[in-house]
């Protein structure tokens, strides 16, 4: 077998490697649709669920009821990716993210239990964490808000008053590829 042979045997295996190891919309649970709004990217399914509002605890529950959870953005690669599929759908607003610090103010933990890393947070100006007078005690559900670059921001997660006050927002989803 002459090296060019070789050379062109390698780039098929490692071409069929590829192709099998290729993470797709394919991977993800089939309880997600199938459309332009569900993207992939690394190890993560994610669907923006631009079709209804909900307050935080009940996009979770969307979410879950899809074996999925709100959003785990936990890296800036994430991040960046995610901004760049909202540019694509004309989005300027707030979508939340699974990240809160409804258990210990300033500590925000991701729906997955995890702690957040405060060197990939994307933290918008006053926003977050708090020191001094003010604090945000009453905004502990975080949104990413693309119509500032994707930056986050902190919210009063529940209704209140049966409604009549509303902090629903549209929200993503994440889940785990399904190895096929
Ligand atoms: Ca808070
Ligand atoms: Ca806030």
């Amino acid at each position: 077998m002459t090296v060019m042979k070789m050379s062109k045997s390698l780039l098929i295996v490692v071409c069929l490697v590829g192709l099998a190891f290729a993470q797709t919309i394919d991977n993800c649970p089939t309880s997600v649709p199938r459309d332009q709004y569900t993207v992939v990217f690394g190890n993560q399914c994610f669907q923006f669920v631009l079709y209804r509002t909900r307050d935080y605890p009940d996009a979770l529950k969307d979410c879950q009821s899809r074996d999925g959870t709100l959003a785990l953005t936990k890296t800036k690669a994430v991040e960046q990716f995610l901004q760049t599929q909202a540019v694509t759908y004309g989005l300027q607003e707030a979508l939340w993210i699974g990240l809160n610090d409804k258990a210990t103010e300033n500590t925000f933990v991701w729906e997955d239990g995890t702690a957040l890393d405060e060197a990939e947070s994307n933290w918008s100006d006053d926003e977050g964490p708090r020191t001094g007078i003010i604090q945000h005690n009453l905004e502990d559900c975080v949104a990413t808000n693309t119509g500032k670059n994707g930056q986050w921001e902190d919210y009063h997660c529940d209704n209140e008053f049966f409604g009549l006050i509303n902090y629903e927002k549209h929200y993503i989803c994440s889940f785990d590829l399904i190895p096929k």
